[in-house]
């Protein structure tokens, strides 16, 4: 099949998808169907409307198999940022998004989109961070990596082609964010403002050990290197945030060897022996930590989320999901919450589950 015909079935495909959801008569979608293809004829492309777009990326974060929270995919909303020619523009509209996150008494899912990739080519925009928000990862003498370990290589990047010179090197140190309207123009650095980086200090409301750490961690989880595939057009700048689990910075940011790999200090802060695995001194620190960072959210009133809840509300959705639209793909090695993983009925309950790709889809991005 070539790229045109691919381009013409996925659009109409679309279109008649976003029918059929709006309970268009039948008149109405052979009409936008037929202004699509006309359009993909004469100008080898054609533009969606806000409104399919919208649906579209609610109808992308339905099929996403690794979320647990889709439960709420009809409530995301887009930012249209299409309009957007240069660096400046687009870092504009990721401040926008960030700050309507940040304002919010709970953290709205929001996806701003930029103009998509011109069909046949590679010349979508680009937004060089995994996340609008995340912490630098710095290479220290001794071959160790102060920081995130999962953002060295971009944080390298950032020093050696963009001159980014941070003050100091510590654990959390905000990155800046690099965007690129077109392959043509050369990337540009911007730093965010701090009203629109959200953070939230990690403390426990007991163990005084856990509190002197001084963990910190970013409130709103904003993707951003994930291309939204909608109708045979590839939005590849289309950053979108919901809020966290709590297991997501607890056990895996924190906890994860190969990230923050805290738990040992954390163990020892709170006076048990690491020395022996008798004591089952991760599990302790697991949940301390996990306890920790969500009350420290909730305390600051940040949107978070508690892997329980969400297991359950996920549980109950997916099966109600296969009721009502016959089909669900998920991946059960994501879904499954990290932590106390055979307390949630998704262990047992939901272990058929599986993974496989719908249209419209978000792909790409990186091992989250
Ligand atoms: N685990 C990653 C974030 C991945 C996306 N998670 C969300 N997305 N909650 C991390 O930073 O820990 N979201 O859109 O809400």
């Amino acid at each position: 099949e070539s790229a045109e015909s691919a381009l013409r079935r996925e659009a109409e495909e679309y279109i008649r998808l976003f029918g059929k959801e709006h309970g268009w008569d039948d008149e109405r979608v052979e009409m936008r169907v037929n202004e699509v293809l006309t359009s993909i004829r004469e100008t080898g492309t054609y533009a969606h409307t806000l409104d399919e777009i919208r649906h579209g990326a609610r109808v992308a974060w339905r099929n996403a198999p690794k979320c647990i929270n889709r439960k709420y995919w009809s409530t995301l909303d887009v930012i249209d940022a299409r309009g957007a020619t240069t660096n400046e523009d687009m870092f504009e509209a990721i401040k926008e998004h960030l700050h309507r996150g940040v304002e919010a008494d709970h953290v709205p899912v929001l996806m701003t989109v930029f103009r998509p990739q011109t069909p046949g080519t590679n010349d979508g925009p680009r937004i060089w961070n995994s996340q609008l928000m995340r912490y630098a990862g710095h290479r220290d003498a001794s071959g160790g990596v102060v920081g995130d370990p999962a953002e060295v290589d971009f944080t390298d990047v950032l020093k050696k082609h963009f001159g980014w010179a941070p003050e100091k090197t510590g654990m959390f140190d905000a990155l800046p964010i690099v965007v690129q309207i077109n392959p043509e123009t050369p990337p540009a650095m911007f730093t965010l403002p701090d009203q629109c980086f959200l953070e939230v200090p990690i403390r426990h409301p007991t163990i005084r050990g856990i509190s002197q750490l001084g963990l910190k961690w970013y409130g709103i989880p904003a993707v951003s290197n994930i291309t939204m595939d909608l109708g045979g057009l590839h939005y590849t700048a289309a950053p979108f945030n919901g809020w966290y689990m709590v297991t997501e910075i607890a056990t895996r940011n924190f906890g994860d060897e190969s990230r923050y790999n805290l738990l040992p200090q954390i163990a020892e802060a709170m006076g048990l022996d690491t020395s022996t695995h008798d004591t089952l001194w991760r599990d302790h620190a697991l949940a301390a930590i996990n306890y920790a960072v969500f009350d420290s959210f909730k305390r600051d009133r940040v949107s978070i989320a508690d892997h329980h809840t969400c297991a359950e509300a996920f549980a109950d959705w997916y099966v109600e999901e296969l009721k009502t639209r016959g089909y669900a793909p998920g991946n059960w090695k994501w879904i499954v919450p990290p932590t106390a993983s055979s307390t949630s009925s998704i262990y047992l309950g939901l272990n058929k589950m599986t993974e496989y790709t719908l249209k419209p889809a978000l792909v790409g991005g990186m091992g989250l």
